[in-house]
């Protein structure tokens, strides 16, 4: 029986590896993000490798109404595994001068847009009685760091959602993992720093950070255990990396 996957935020990133590997093996996708173009060369390019079925849906997870739009009617297709990836981080300031901005856009997609993506899936999975749901948090929702603030927080929302959930779906036989990444090099630090590509290039200068495949590997590994095993939280860095503040260079 093929399986499918709805991943958040796979035009780029992490998302976007995660939907190749899943592609790869053999399990169909709908990919989401907000930048269609994005979406639809990563759909074509998916389609033309591998022989399964591959959809797009373009929207924001901050719009509950949008999320509603998309995700309501997926024309009786039965989801196997959510991937509740779509994440960012915007700025790095002490919190006196952190921005309205920056704090509304992160726990507007961090925090809110993954429930509004859950609980419009979740209650398909409860009616199929199975269903894994794959959030991914951070090493930042396991610490704190110097001006982390506000996507700390968010981080640490999701870890507790993650452990939240699997409790109240328990009941359901439905899988609740929490994917804690360290430093991965990715478009993140460079959404981070609003563009600034040197600033976000420093980010992993003198080590060997994380890549986006990196973590996908752990998605499937975590997503393709039997049925009677769940893996429930995850922790993976750079083995440079010690903690959030330590990183060998
Ligand atoms: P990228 O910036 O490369 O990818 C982020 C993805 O999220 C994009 O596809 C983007 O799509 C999507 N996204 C962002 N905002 C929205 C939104 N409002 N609605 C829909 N989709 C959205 O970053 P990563 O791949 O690194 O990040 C993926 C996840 O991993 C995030 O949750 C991040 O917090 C987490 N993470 C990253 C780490 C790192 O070091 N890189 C470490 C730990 C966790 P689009 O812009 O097209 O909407
Ligand atoms: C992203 C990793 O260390 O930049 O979640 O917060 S970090």
């Amino acid at each position: 029986m093929i399986k499918t996957a709805i991943i958040t935020g796979a035009t780029a990133g992490i998302g976007a590896a995660t939907a190749e590997l899943f592609a790869s093996k053999g399990w169909n996708i709908i990919v989401t993000g907000r930048r269609k173009e994005r979406l639809d060369a990563l759909c074509q390019r998916l389609k033309d490798t591998y022989s399964v079925d591959i959809t797009p849906l373009c929207f924001d997870v901050r719009s509950f109404d949008a999320c509603k739009k998309a995700l309501q009617n997926l024309g009786g297709v039965k989801i196997d595994l959510l991937v509740n990836n779509a994440g960012l981080a915007a700025g790095k300031d002490p919190i006196q001068d952190g921005s309205i901005e920056h704090w509304e856009r992160m726990i507007d997609t961090n925090i809110k847009g993954l429930l509004y993506v859950t609980k419009l899936l979740a209650p398909q999975m409860i009616e199929n009685k199975k269903g894994h749901i794959i959030n991914v948090g951070s090493l930042a929702g396991k610490e704190v760091y110097a001006n982390g603030n506000v996507y700390c927080a968010t981080k640490h929302a999701v870890d507790a959602l993650s452990r939240a959930m699997r409790i109240d779906l328990n009941p359901h036989t439905i899988k609740v993992t929490n994917i804690a990444p360290g430093l991965v090099e990715t478009e993140f630090s460079i959404v981070r720093f609003d563009g600034d590509v040197d600033k976000a290039d420093a980010t992993y200068q003198g080590f060997e950070p994380l890549l986006a495949q990196d973590i996908a590997d752990c998605i499937w590994f975590a997503a393709s255990r039997p049925a009677h095993v769940t893996i429930g939280d995850m922790l993976i860095l750079p083995t440079a990396q010690a903690n959030s503040t330590t990183v060998k260079k």
